[in-house]
This record gives C-alpha cells, sequence and structure tokens, in this order.
C-alpha cells in the first residue's frame, strides 16, 4: 500500500500559502483544505458555527480553537486513508496539539516573507467570494478585471487586507506561530523557506516534496525501504 503523506504550511497573512497550495495540489496530485475556505464558507452557510466565525474573521481575529478544531478534526477524520496538504491550520500550539493526537505530519513548511511584501500583496488581493478564488493585479490578475474567472461573478476585497488590521495580524501571527514552528522543530519535520517571491520559492518546495514524497518518474509514490 502506497506511504500517506500529510503536510501543512504555515506563514503570516499574504505569505502564499493559497499560491503554493494549489501548485501543490496540481503538481503532486495532494487534496489540500484550507482553513479560511472553510471558515468563508461557514459564514456563507449562515450556520449557527458561521455567524460567530464572521465576528472573528471581519475583525482579522484569530477564530477559537475550539472552534477551528471543530471545523477541520471531522474532515481530516474522514481523509484518514488519504494523503493530504493544510493551509492555515493549525495555526496555535493548542490546534496542532489537537492535530497530533489525530495524525503525525510528515512535513510543515513555514513561509517566511518580509512584512514589505505582504502589505504591498494584499492591498492589490481581490477574491471571489463563493468560491475562495484568489487574484492579485499584479500578480495573476482576473482575465476580466473585476470579475472571476470561472463565473463572471464580481469580485471582493477582504476588511482585513487594509493595512492596519494587516498590521495587527502580523504581530499576533509571530507571536501564536512561536510555539507552534518549536514544536514541528522538535519532530525534525520543520522547512523554513525565506522569499519576496513565490515563482522564486516555488523549486524549493517542489524538490522538497518530490524528495519527502519519494515520488517516482511516473508520478507514483514509492514507499520508503530500508537499504
Ligand atoms: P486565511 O484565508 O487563511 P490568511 O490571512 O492566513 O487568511 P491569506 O490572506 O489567505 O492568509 P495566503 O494564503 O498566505 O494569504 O496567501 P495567498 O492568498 O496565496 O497570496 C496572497 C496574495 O499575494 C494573492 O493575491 C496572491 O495572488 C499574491 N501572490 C502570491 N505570490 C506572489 C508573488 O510572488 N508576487 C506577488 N506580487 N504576489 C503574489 O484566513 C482568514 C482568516 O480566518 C481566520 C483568521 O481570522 C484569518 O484572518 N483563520 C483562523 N483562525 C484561527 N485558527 C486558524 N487555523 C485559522 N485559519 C484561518
Ligand atoms: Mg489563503
Amino acid at each position: 500500500m502506497a506511504k500517506l503523506f500529510r503536510a501543512a504550511i504555515m506563514g503570516p497573512p499574504g505569505s502564499g500559502k493559497g499560491t503554493i497550495c494549489k501548485r501543490i495540489a496540481q503538481s503532486f496530485d495532494l487534496q489540500y483544505l484550507s482553513s479560511g475556505h472553510y471558515l468563508r464558507e461557514s459564514i456563507a452557510a449562515n450556520t449557527e458555527a458561521g455567524v460567530l466565525v464572521r465576528t472573528y474573521v471581519e475583525r482579522s481575529m484569530m477564530v477559537p480553537d475550539h472552534v477551528m478544531t471543530g471545523l477541520m478534526l471531522p474532515r481530516l477524520e474522514q481523509l484518514i486513508s488519504q494523503s493530504w496538504l493544510l493551509d492555515g491550520f493549525p495555526r496555535t500550539l493548542s490546534q496542532a496539539r489537537a492535530l497530533n493526537s489525530l495524525c503525525q505530519l510528515d512535513l510543515v513548511i513555514s513561509l517566511n516573507i518580509p512584512y514589505e511584501t505582504l502589505r504591498e500583496r494584499l492591498s492589490d488581493r481581490w477574491v471571489h467570494a463563493a468560491s475562495g478564488r484568489v487574484y492579485n493585479l499584479g500578480f495573476n490578475p482576473p482575465q476580466v478585471k473585476g470579475k472571476d474567472d470561472v463565473t463572471g461573478e464580481a469580485l471582493i476585497q477582504h476588511d482585513d487586507d487594509k493595512p492596519e488590521a494587516l498590521l495587527s495580524r502580523l504581530r499576533y501571527y509571530k507571536d501564536v506561530a512561536k510555539p507552534v514552528m518549536d514544536l514541528y522543530k522538535s519532530q525534525g519535520i520543520l522547512h523554513a523557506v525565506s522569499g519576496t517571491e513565490t515563482d522564486k520559492i516555488w523549486p524549493y518546495i517542489n524538490s522538497l516534496l518530490s524528495a519527502k514524497m519519494h515520488i517516482q518518474p511516473s508520478g507514483a509514490f514509492q514507499t520508503q525501504t530500508p537499504p
């Protein structure tokens, strides 16, 4: 049976988690789960949890751990026999411990991107609210200005991409991410990647994943065998 592979991408708002996860998903045929996407989905569905989640996300605040694990862990339990990639979860030590009790990650990539780069990127960012598709006016603009490529519906800008909200999100991110990174460092699975451009970071991440997943030229997974 093929070896399962579980990875997570950590990084501050706008660091390129979503962009890189899409590339990984396409190149390595890995299912990816984005915490932000599921939060926006629950807000759009206007469920009881969604109403609560909205009050945090609209104020650029972290959603409480029990809500976040309640959203993510049942989905991961359903994927217990599959390989996957997490975007934006876990983000706190409590979330990381809850995830650890379900399964052990094989690889955690932490994106280390300078603040100025993040600020420039997010002020140019537009999203399609219903699907979560993300565009950047400079990096990957929509085919028609202001419209989603697939549905043609209007794109919107998140309130939490405004500069003052971004600065507080970044400060908070650093504080809560540190113990999570320490945990994964102690497990020997943390790889930090620094840079200002996704296209330059990508070849490194691509090689890292190829090595970790033991990909054969056909793209099939290979289980690790002792020498
Ligand atoms: P999200 O949705 O996970 P964030 O804030 O963590 O939101 P975000 O904003 O989605 O992260 P990202 O995914 O790291 O950013 O980055 P991205 O979207 O791929 O890239 C950012 C922009 O830069 C895009 O426009 C992209 O096209 C562009 N770009 C990428 N690479 C380049 C490049 O090389 N050059 C240029 N010029 N542009 C580039 O979570 C939303 C909220 O939900 C809550 C929090 O409140 C959060 O604020 N939340 C949680 N709360 C608690 N626990 C959790 N685990 C939570 N997860 C989410
Ligand atoms: Mg994202």
